[in-house]
């Protein structure tokens, strides 16, 4: 099925990437656009990382590792074998592969291009046609307030310390200053259909709206914005969504998503096992299926909301 709507997708990690594959084989690339966070980017042995970024366009180029949902499928790890026989510590994992993208964005990076630019030139070199934008190209970095360690930068938190600590609040470094992309706020405006895909609600959808001129443009939409929900039974199906939702004092019901994003949403997709909660909800919810597991599980999701969607513009 390919639906001529304009779509876009706010994503972030893995979840929202399975959706975002799904909804590539259903919509024509003219017509999708995926916004993408960059509060969990790094420097790593002066390498711009953007995970979330990488993931997204990993999928999309049939690239990704299917087992972890992030990387590239068939990595080699002698370069960080090799940074550990230095004696560097490495904790995160980079793949000698995808070290290959990390050194080719830092480099258009330091020839003054911009993070869009740089994005969409790799998207385009490994044959991808829809369009990825990071959501600004100004500094953005998630960081988590934790009892244990204090303030963690994203990635110490959820790779170094494996989202154990206790976060006792989650704040976004360069929010004030940072501006949405004109692209972004276009995309926003012209969009059909805004979709937040099932992605982590406080470290992939909440940097995505922290950033002044997005959450403006949503309000100033003509489409209509659905969410699905990354809970599954009342728990999150991997990471700390549930974890750390639980430790800032979140609700994870529907009523409680709903809540969360404070009235920009027009549509809550929730599964099976919550079906519950879909009961007395001030909002239309559409009750599926929502585990992606395999190719067509991502697809028939996709296509399920698109066509929920569809049927109450009309
Ligand atoms: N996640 C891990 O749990 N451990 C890692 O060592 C790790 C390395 C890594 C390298 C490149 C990349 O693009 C992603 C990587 N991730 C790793 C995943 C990443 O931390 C998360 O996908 C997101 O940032 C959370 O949305």
């Amino acid at each position: 099925m390919v639906l001529d709507a304009k779509v876009v997708a706010f994503a972030g990690g893995v979840g929202g990437a399975k959706l975002v594959y799904g909804l590539s084989k259903s919509l024509s690339p003219e017509h999708f656009t995926i916004i993408g966070n960059v509060a969990d980017d790094l420097d790593l042995f002066g390498l711009h990382i953007s995970p979330d970024l990488d993931t997204v366009m990993y999928t999309l180029a049939g690239l990704a590792n299917p087992a972890a949902g992030w990387g590239i499928t068939d990595e080699t790890w002698q370069t960080v074998e090799m940074l550990r026989h230095y004696g560097e510590e490495v904790w995160f994992n980079l793949g000698d592969r995808d070290f290959a993208t990390h050194i080719l964005r830092t480099q258009w990076l330091k020839q003054g291009h911009s993070l869009t630019t740089v994005t969409a030139r790799l998207l385009e070199r490994l044959g991808v046609h829809c369009t990825l934008l990071p959501v600004t190209d100004d500094p953005l970095r998630t960081m988590v307030d934790t009892q244990e360690y204090g303030t963690l930068p994203f990635q110490e938190y959820f790779v170094r310390y494996q989202w154990q600590p206790t976060a006792l609040n989650v704040w976004f470094y360069g929010m004030v200053e940072a501006q949405a992309t004109t692209k972004v706020v276009t995309a926003i405006r012209e969009a059909d259909v805004i979709v937040f895909c099932p992605s982590n609600p406080v470290l992939s959808i909440a940097p995505l709206l922290a950033v002044p001129g997005v959450r403006e443009a949503l309000v100033e939409r003509h489409g209509v914005c659905v969410a699905v929900s990354p809970f599954v039974g009342g728990k999150a199906l991997k990471g700390p969504a549930e974890k750390l939702m639980r430790e800032l004092k979140l609700d994870i019901s529907a009523t409680g998503l709903i809540d969360y994003y404070e009235g920009l949403l027009d549509g809550l997709v929730i599964d099976k096992l919550d079906q519950e909660q879909a009961v007395g909800s001030k909002i239309p919810i559409l009750v599926t299926e929502t585990v992606m597991k395999s190719e067509d599980d991502k697809v028939r999701l996709a296509e399920e909301v698109l066509r929920w969607v569809g049927s109450r513009k009309s």
